[in-house]
């Protein structure tokens, strides 16, 4: 039978992604500026990156014929969280490939950083390309989230790359991805192997970002599907008026994908972890917090709301961050006798000699499936946040309260709570207009800057708040965002996450209004992602792009 493809996405297919004016001019050029330093931690990053330590910031301009035709072979992998975009990155990549050399070829490791180092790839053809412009997902080549970091998976990857030939590979991920795009760079300097690495930004989370970088690719894309499903979920409740939704969005440590929804729906209650951070605000406040305004609610005749929570909340408060911390480096030392005790009780009994008495305390207080995920911690010591259910956790604390004030004759509020976790919903959706043409460009200038024999960077492309005509387009040299991180109990350099500036706009916005959104319905429905239409619908960016670049 015929693979069927939807309609919207037959049309999609045809939709050309715009470019910036430098890349467009098909004749490119590097400009280098000056010399740079890393985020902080100087001299420690200087030691660890001796030879990609400083490069300087390159901008892709109109050029003179510099950059080099011959053809090239370069590799691709997607690391990490799906977002959506990640096929056009690799469209971009191809057709700037082909256009400076049709002899030039492009490789797709599978399966993430692991496919680099198993030497698993498939070639990307004009036929496999073409069945994904445009279209959200990892599936082309899929995803994972391996760490190149052992010198015999570092080994393994110059080996593979120097067998395939490369003259380059592109590493499509967050910070942590990037991270390894410096690493490998650096490793593959040393040791005089020709192939350059150069890093994409993207994370739907919106935390890898800096004064080089605008935004990350597929927040604008998942924060725009999670609204609509905000917005939806409002009117169902202003239509019932008999639920409480606790909504948990995605965004393993910043609250940017929680702000950007609650700037663009107007919900009751919005948590932001690194409010609760700067505040010192413990669990018991929070849920203060909540209670006060379903029980003022509820006076005025309204026992439903909207609540939204960031993934990442449980890290930011105080208490549960020393909690989590020690665990980690209990984890670095004792990871393996953890888990060769046979059940959930003896770990915790375990651990309860380990902890402090504080930590001990918190760990406690837990449901049991919470304790076992913060046991858990990824390959760059994450812990999978997105399986923590905190607006279950909420909502029981909530319901808790609600029932002992019911029970003193406080309140007479109905609290019917109901839960949602937006997530992964979002992380394939089709690409908005900004992402197709933002994630094209990244693609596209990322073979320019291989043309160029940079390694060692990651791809920009700026003034995305203007017209496509005004974008431009460059590399930042990955040493550059590096800073000093404790992960599993050791210092290691990561680039560093750009959290929620509490002094920034689009907090401040949120700020100015929550308590209006609190007790009056201010609600706002965005609808779905329009791809055809007028520009204010379709082109827009995200409330916090706007707001940060006003
Ligand atoms: P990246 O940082 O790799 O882009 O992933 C982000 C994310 O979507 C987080 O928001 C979430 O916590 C995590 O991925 C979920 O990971 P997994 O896909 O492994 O369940």
């Amino acid at each position: 039978m015929d693979c069927q493809i939807s309609a919207l996405q037959k049309a999609r297919a045809s939709y050309q992604p715009k470019l910036p004016p430098a890349l467009r001019a098909g004749n490119v050029k590097v400009v280098l500026g000056a010399p740079t330093e890393s985020a902080s931690d100087q001299e420690e990053i200087k030691k660890l990156f001796p030879h990609t330590y400083g490069q300087p910031v390159a901008t892709l301009a109109e050029g003179d014929g510099s950059l080099s035709t011959a053809p090239l072979k370069v590799g691709v992998v997607l690391s990490g969280g799906q977002a959506p975009g990640g096929h056009n990155v690799i469209a971009g990549l191809f057709d700037a490939l082909k256009a400076a050399n049709p002899e030039s070829r492009l490789f797709g490791f599978l399966k993430g950083p692991g496919g680099i180092i198993k030497g698993k790839y498939k070639e990307l053809t004009s036929d496999v390309i073409d069945r994904y412009r445009n279209t959200g997902g990892f599936d082309m080549i899929m995803s994972g989230r391996d760490k190149i970091e052992k010198p015999e998976d570092l080994a393994a990857c110059k080996a593979n790359l120097e067998q395939m030939g490369l003259d380059g590979l592109v590493i499509v991920g967050g910070d942590d991805s990037n991270t390894n795009a410096a690493v490998l760079a650096e490793y593959l300097r040393a040791q005089d192997c020709p192939t350059c690495v150069i890093g994409v930004p993207k994370t739907i989370d919106g935390d890898m970002k800096n004064e080089q970088i605008e935004t990350s690719f597929g927040f604008d894309t998942a924060a725009k599907t999670y609204s609509e499903l905000i917005g939806n979920i409002e009117r169902d409740a202003t239509s019932a008026v008999k639920y409480w939704h606790f909504v948990r969005l995605m965004g393993r440590a910043a609250s940017h994908v929680t702000l950007e929804c609650a700037l663009q729906t107007h919900p009751n209650i919005t948590l932001i972890s690194e409010e609760v951070q700067a505040k010192g605000t413990t669990l018991a406040e929070i849920v203060d917090y909540i209670v006060d305004i379903v029980v003022k609610r509820a006076a005025a005749g309204k026992n439903y709301g909207v609540l939204l929570v960031p993934e990442g909340l449980v890290e930011f408060i105080p208490d549960f961050k020393v909690m989590i911390d020690e665990l980690s480096t209990i984890l670095g030392r004792d990871e393996q006798y953890l888990r060769s005790l046979p059940d959930h009780s003896e770990r915790v009994q375990y651990l309860n000699t380990q902890l402090s008495a504080e930590s001990a305390q918190v760990y406690n207080s837990l449901p049991a499936p919470i304790q076992d995920v913060l046991l858990t911690r990824d390959s760059h010591g994450n812990v999978p946040l997105s399986q923590v259910e905190t607006e279950r956790l909420l909502i029981d604390l909530v319901s808790d309260k609600i029932r002992l004030m019911k029970a003193r004759g406080e309140t007479n509020a109905k609290f019917s709570p109901l839960s949602h976790f937006f997530g992964y919903e979002g992380r394939c959706a089709a690409p908005s207009n900004f992402d197709a043409d933002y994630t094209y460009s990244l693609g596209y200038a990322a073979a320019q800057l291989i043309r160029g024999g940079l390694t060692g960077y990651t791809v920009n492309v700026q003034n995305v708040t203007k017209p496509v005509d005004q974008w431009k387009a460059g590399g930042t040299p990955v040493t550059m965002m590096l800073n000093l991180e404790k992960r599993k109990g050791k210092m290691v350099p990561v680039i560093k996450k750009a959290l929620v500036d509490l002094d920034g706009k689009p907090f401040k916005v949120f700020a100015e209004n929550r308590d209006k959104w609190a007790l009056e319905d201010h609600y706002i429905f965005p609808g779905p992602i329009q791809y055809f239409g007028p520009a204010e619908v379709c082109d827009a960016p995200t409330m916090t792009l706007a707001l940060e670049k006003k």
